[in-house]
């Protein structure tokens, strides 16, 4: 599939920072044009464009000839309970203006990633497939949830080609999270590189699913170009790469950081990350566009180590270091 000019909406976010130079990479800097309600000055394609705002999404698609859209501006988890009217607001009204604009300017595709949050408590724990009990507890999974519904809709009633993955928790370096419940991971690994402990706002035993950002924008991508004959799902593809508790997270970071503690300390955001599921079945993914990770956890962290300027251990550096003692 081709894509000749694509709208990336909130693309100052943990995702979107990311997902702007890869499409670029991709598809060439003219073709895609980041946008986000804040201002990104260092990137002279990135336009103004709050989604909850009809006439500008319209006025933008119109301009730019738009026939992609990569639609991340949401509010997550942990602010959509702080402030559960926004996400309200810019998780649904924002979706429904860019399905209804892309519908008008007869779009190929619109992307609208979804989320873990959209289980409940009432979901089984492991293993979860794509169609069980939901029943999510936050404004932000209600709104991802309507999401999924709103986009097969779309698809079933006006032929819009709507597609979507249910991503874990994200970890990156580039660009910090948004508010989300899964964001101590990214935290905790910041801390221990900067030689400090961390107070981690989960318990030590939560375990959440969990992905790498570069698996994740080769997933989006992936499912963005598969062959429609293929999907037999549209908005709801269940992701993951690897599942962890805060505690397996730590020892992972001790073995590059001895002396890195971490204090167990749970707020708010334990309850919604005790209603997510602790492992998925992805096989939907893997059958209908091959869906491949390739980080697990000990990549995971490495990477992360190295690119936020921290050093690993290896067998041979621990070795060197006993055999110098
Ligand atoms: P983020 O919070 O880092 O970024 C969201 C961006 O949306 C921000 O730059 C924000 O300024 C922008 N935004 C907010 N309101 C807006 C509005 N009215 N108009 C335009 N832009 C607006 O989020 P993210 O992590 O990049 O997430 C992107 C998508 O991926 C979301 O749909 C989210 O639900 C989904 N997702 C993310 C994760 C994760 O771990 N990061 C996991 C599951 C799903
Ligand atoms: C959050 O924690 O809100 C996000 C998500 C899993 O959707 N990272």
């Amino acid at each position: 599939m081709t894509f000749e000019k694509i709208l990336v909406t909130g693309a100052g976010g943990q995702i979107g920072s990311e997902l702007v130079p890869y499409l670029s990479e991709v598809f060439g800097n003219d073709r895609v044009i980041p946008s986000d309600v804040r201002s990104n000055s260092s990137d002279n394609r990135f336009i103004s464009l709050d989604v909850t705002d009809r006439a500008a999404v319209d006025l933008a698609m119109d301009k730019y000839k738009i026939d992609t859209v990569f639609h991340l501006a949401a509010i997550l988890s942990a602010s959509g309970e702080k402030n559960p009217e926004l996400a309200y607001r810019v998780n649904i009204a924002g979706l429904y203006n860019i399905f209804e604009s892309a519908l008008k300017n007869r779009s190929k595709l619109v992307m609208t990633p979804s989320s873990i949050g959209v289980f409940g408590p009432d979901t089984p724990r492991e293993n979860v497939p794509i169609e069980t009990i939901t029943r999510p507890v936050t404004m932000y999974g209600i709104t991802k949830l309507m999401a999924e519904y709103l986009g097969n809709y779309y698809h079933a009633r006006f032929g819009l080609n709507a597609r979507g993955l249910r991503f874990p928790g994200l970890i990156s370096y580039k660009t910090p999270p948004g508010g989300g419940t899964t964001d101590y991971s990214i935290e905790m690994i910041r801390e221990a590189v900067k030689g400090k402990n961390y107070v981690c706002f989960l318990k030590e035993d939560s375990k959440l699913p969990m992905m790498y950002m570069p698996d994740a924008l080769q997933s989006l991508l992936k499912l963005a170009e598969a062959d429609d004959s293929r999907l037999k799902h549209r908005t709801d593809f269940n992701i993951t790469s690897f599942s962890i508790t805060p505690k397996q997270l730590e020892a992972e970071l001790r073995k590059h950081y001895k002396s890195f503690e971490v204090t167990y300390s749970p707020d708010f955001r334990q309850r919604i990350a005790d209603s997510w599921p602790g492992s998925l079945d992805v096989s939907a993914a893997v059958q209908e566009w091959d869906f491949h990770p390739n980080y697990d956890l000990r990549a995971t962290t490495e990477d992360m180590i190295v690119n936020l300027g921290g050093k690993i251990r290896t067998r041979e550096s621990n070795f060197l270091e006993a055999a110098n003692r």
